[in-house]
């Protein structure tokens, strides 16, 4: 039943190197495998290969909101898997995954009522922005091909969701690769106006006026697309300014440019919403989404579209394909199959609900931490937080990594990026779990040199 011998040693193979791990620090681990090495793992704790319990804090990397080993997901993988394992994704489809469709249609904004399916966010992302721009050709407005992103901004790493994107180091090494026509504006987090903000901040609606300064230097008329996280999840939970997503949504009305929502970290529960649109107030064009669909068991992602956007689709002669863009795992009934288990969870669970009640559990623990020392911001909204630790003077990150390699050994697997330390608990914490957390991060920062 294993492909593992008895004997398997994994730190001595991570240390050969024949894995290279992604967005990690292969060398950093190669030294000091064994605490990394995770064996299994259930509800809100892995477990590692040498036995020791870790907190899972991020929820997978934003991913596995309902905590691992779920019964009830395990049981619609293992069904699915007799029944319908594969299905051709082009030209023909299957039961679970067109129901799929219509279930998460019925949570989207009303308006938007077809979706596509990818594989990852990433995949998901690039789909939403060729279809952004096979949208305006339909139209005859084929001169629309610029992209609008901002900066901070994480939209995966695929050509496109990379040149939207507004995270440095993901972008410099590739920079001849960049799409063309990409601008950016200005991301919201101004620590000197705004540090310590519960929930959303009231400054900062205005920098949604970048968009209408792109507007005039562009002009409308080659703009395609604008695409922004809702809330800016892997930079560090960068929260919506008061009124800023609706002043955007303004601006790309008046202008003929779609909004793009991705919605990979706050769809599907992390607001206390479905989706962020819905928690914020504001309708986007198209939802992109991925992670907690499938409570990260089976990858999948996909694009919520508009009915204005699949009409302008479904025309020109009846047998055409109408969008030649897919993937091979498209729709894949294993995927589909979990995400209706996540799906009759959230619902019998009344997880949103759960989310609601636990966000000012999370909110009042990681403000408690305001005070100390080497903590220079705390933000906070739905069931995700972030705390920012003073950097080491000319080594930026490295108190980050410290504080996460002490983490290991101190029953927490926290994810750190830079000095940032982001939190996007399970939605099956309780509050105790969600206060031992933080006491335990509190710790470490206070240990930190
Ligand atoms: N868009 C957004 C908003 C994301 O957060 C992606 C696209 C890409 O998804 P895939 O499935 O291709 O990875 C993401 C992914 C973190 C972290 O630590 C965040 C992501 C991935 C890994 C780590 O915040 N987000
Ligand atoms: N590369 C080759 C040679 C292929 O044949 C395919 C799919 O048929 C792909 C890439 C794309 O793979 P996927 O559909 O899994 O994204």
């Amino acid at each position: 039943m294993t492909q593992l011998s008895e004997d398997f040693d994994c730190p001595a193979a991570v240390t050969d190197g024949a894995y290279w791990l992604p967005f990690s620090a292969n060398r950093r681990m190669k030294a000091n495998p064994a605490p990394r090495i995770i064996a299994r793992a259930k509800g809100p704790y892995y477990y590692t290969e040498a036995g020791e319990e870790l907190f899972d804090t991020l929820s997978g990397l934003w991913c596995t909101p309902l905590g691992h080993g779920h019964p009830r997901i395990v049981e619609a993988l293992k069904t699915q898997a007799e029944t319908l394992d594969y299905c051709t994704a082009f030209q023909v489809t299957n039961p679970v995954t067109v129901r799929l469709a219509g279930r998460i249609a019925e949570r989207a904004p009303q308006g938007l009522n077809h979706v596509f399916f990818a594989n990852s966010g990433s995949e998901s992302v690039d789909t939403a922005l060729k279809i952004a721009l096979g949208y305006h050709r339909l139209r005859g407005e084929g001169n629309r091909f610029r992209m609008i992103g901002r900066e901070k901004g994480y939209h995966g790493v695929g050509f496109g969701g990379m040149s939207v994107g507004g995270i440095v180091p993901n972008r410099k090494m590739f920079a001849s690769g960049m799409i063309p026509g990409v601008d950016h504006m200005r991301h919201t987090h101004d620590p000197a106006q705004m540090a310590f903000s519960r929930g959303q901040p009231t400054w900062g609606a205005d920098r949604a006026d970048d968009l209408e300064r792109l507007v005039a230097l562009h002009d409308a008329s080659t703009i395609a697309a604008v695409i922004v996280e809702p809330m800016q999840g892997s930079s560090g939970v960068i929260v919506p300014p008061v009124g800023y997503l609706r002043r955007l949504r303004e601006i790309c009305t008046r202008h003929g440019i779609l909004l793009i929502f991705d919605e990979v970290i706050t769809g599907f529960g992390r607001m206390g919403a479905n989706f962020a649109a819905e928690r914020f107030g504001v309708t986007p064009d198209m939802i992109v989404f991925a992670k907690a669909i499938t409570n990260g068991v089976v990858p999948m992602g996909g694009v919520i579209v508009s009915d204005e956007i699949y009409n302008t689709f479904m025309a020109g002669p009846p047998n055409a394909i109408e969008f030649c863009h897919g993937y091979t795992y498209s729709g894949h009934p294993l995927a589909a199959a979990v995400a209706h288990a996540v799906l009759d969870v959230m619902e019998e669970d009344a997880v949103l609900e759960r989310v609601r009640t636990l966000e000012p559990v999370l909110e009042e623990a990681v403000h408690a931490l305001r005070g100390l020392n080497l903590v220079s911001d705390i933000r906070n909204i739905g069931l995700a937080a972030a705390i920012d630790v003073v950097p080491v003077d000319g080594a930026p990150g490295a108190r980050g990594l410290s504080i996460f390699e002490k983490g290991l050994e101190s029953g927490l697997l926290l994810r750190c990026t830079g000095d940032t330390i982001a939190f996007g608990p399970p939605f099956i914490s309780t509050p105790e779990q969600i206060h031992a957390m933080v006491d335990g991060v509190r710790r470490l920062i206070q240990a930190a040199d």
